[in-house]
Formats: structure tokens, C-alpha cells, sequence
């Protein structure tokens, strides 16, 4: 069994165009956020117009595009509600379908848990510096030997209490010091990807697009990408300040 484990796609269809170019897998893992973006119709018929089976996993960009915003309804002209317009209903009954995460037996890894922010939360976060003592809670109860994240937008590979913890990049917006687009293929080994491909061409589609309130994110993943232990460090921060934020 190999997977391709695609996370955090924001809409960007030009990224994921050219990844799905590199992709051979017997299955494909969504690993959430595929919305709120730009593009995330296109991106939700392209991947489901796929001829190998697809997971999908629940995100809190998609959860909130399907359930409105955490502590609020839809503000007319957000990211949120401006994508929600951008989904047929039906396309939206499909991300309500989402799972909160996905396991699958892969050889040479063993059982591999796919999630969004950490294997109990959409929401919590997970970088390559959060310390052991953060990460255990997390991982509790957890019966699997690798555990895939995403949520914080750049790889790693780490050892925790005797389990393999990883972040497949992101596909769209990536925080780590490259405009391209990152996944992971996992089969007999383990490979932390980067494939490029346009970005000057697919910001301009973005921005072209309307899309409110993500600027500031094409600008820190595609255009003066950010490093990997700047964004890591931000938001173990944000972490810490926050730590009801799961
Ligand atoms: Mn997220």
C-alpha cells in the first residue's frame, strides 16, 4: 500500500495540479483544509474525479466551512462565508462527510493515523519543536506506530515516546522557506516531497480570485516564504499562550 498524504491545500489548484502530476499511490489521503481558499471547488472536483481511492480527512478550515465559524455565523465578506459561495451545496454535504481522521496499515510502517492538528483536535498544534511533554497528552491512547499531521503547514519527522510523529507540509500555503508545494509519499520508506511549479502564476489566480483575509498568508508561504523554525517557534508561541485553543 502506498499513500500520498496531501494536506492543507487552501484552494490552490495550480499546486495541486502539479503534485497530483508526481502522485503514484494506491491511496490518497486528504489530510484536511482543503478549504478555505481561492480555488476549493475546482480542488474538491479534482480530487474526487481521482481514479485511486481518496480519505478525507476534517480539517477546521473545512469544518468551519461546513458549520460557519467557531463563535459566530457567516460575517458577509470573510474567508469563510466568501468561500462557502464558492461551494454548491452538495459540495459542502461532501466536506460535511469528512472524517476526523483516517487510519491505514502501510508496509514497512505499520498502522499510520492521519490527522489535521493532532490526533484528538483539529485545532491543536503541532510543530517541530513542540516539546515532548506538550506532545504526549496528545498521543495518548493512540494505537498506531507513525502519526501523519498537518494544521502548522511545514514537514518534519520526529521521534516521540517510541512513535514517529510527521507533518506533511502543505500543498498550498507552505511555511517552509520555498515557494512550492510539499506532501509526503509514504510506502516502503518515507518521502518528504516538494514539487514546484508556477507559484508567481497561481498567487495572481489567487489574488484575482477576491479572496478576503489570506494576503498575508500567500505572502508569508509563497512569496517571502517564511522558514520552517521562524513558523514553528510563532506558533508553539501561540500554543502556549493559548492553551484552551485545541
Ligand atoms: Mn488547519
Amino acid at each position: 500500500m502506498r499513500v500520498a498524504a496531501l494536506y492543507d491545500i487552501h484552494g490552490n489548484l495550480p499546486a495541486l495540479e502539479a503534485v497530483l502530476e508526481e502522485v503514484d499511490a494506491d491511496l490518497v489521503v486528504v489530510g484536511g483544509d482543503l478549504a478555505p481558499g481561492a480555488m476549493v471547488g475546482e480542488v474538491l472536483d479534482r480530487l474526487r474525479a481521482l481514479d485511486v481511492p481518496v480519505r478525507w480527512v476534517m480539517g477546521n478550515g473545512d469544518r468551519e466551512v461546513v458549520e460557519g465559524p467557531a463563535g459566530g455565523g457567516l460575517a458577509p465578506g470573510d474567508l469563510v462565508a466568501w468561500s462557502v459561495e464558492r461551494l454548491s451545496d452538495a459540495q459542502r454535504r461532501f466536506l460535511a462527510s469528512f472524517e476526523p481522521t483516517v487510519q491505514v496499515a502501510v508496509d514497512g510502517l505499520g498502522d499510520v493515523l492521519f490527522c489535521h492538528g493532532s490526533p484528538r483536535s483539529d485545532t491543536e498544534i503541532i510543530t517541530q519543536v513542540t516539546p515532548p511533554e506538550r506532545l504526549a497528552p496528545m498521543l495518548e491512547g493512540v494505537a498506531a506506530d507513525v502519526v501523519v499531521c498537518g494544521h502548522t503547514h511545514h514537514q518534519f519527522d520526529r521521534a516521540v515516546d517510541g512513535r514517529r510523529v510527521m507533518n506533511a507540509g502543505s500543498v498550498g500555503l507552505p511555511y517552509q522557506g520555498a515557494a512550492a508545494a510539499f506532501w509526503l509519499a509514504l510506502g516502503s520508506g518515507v518521502e518528504m516531497r516538494r514539487t514546484d511549479y508556477d507559484v508567481p502564476a497561481a498567487v495572481e489566480l489567487m489574488r484575482a480570485s477576491g479572496m478576503p483575509e489570506m494576503e498575508d498568508s500567500i505572502v508569508a508561504s509563497l512569496v517571502e516564504p517564511v522558514s520552517a523554525a521562524f513558523i514553528a517557534e510563532f506558533f508553539e508561541k501561540q500554543a502556549t499562550s493559548r492553551p484552551d485553543e485545541r
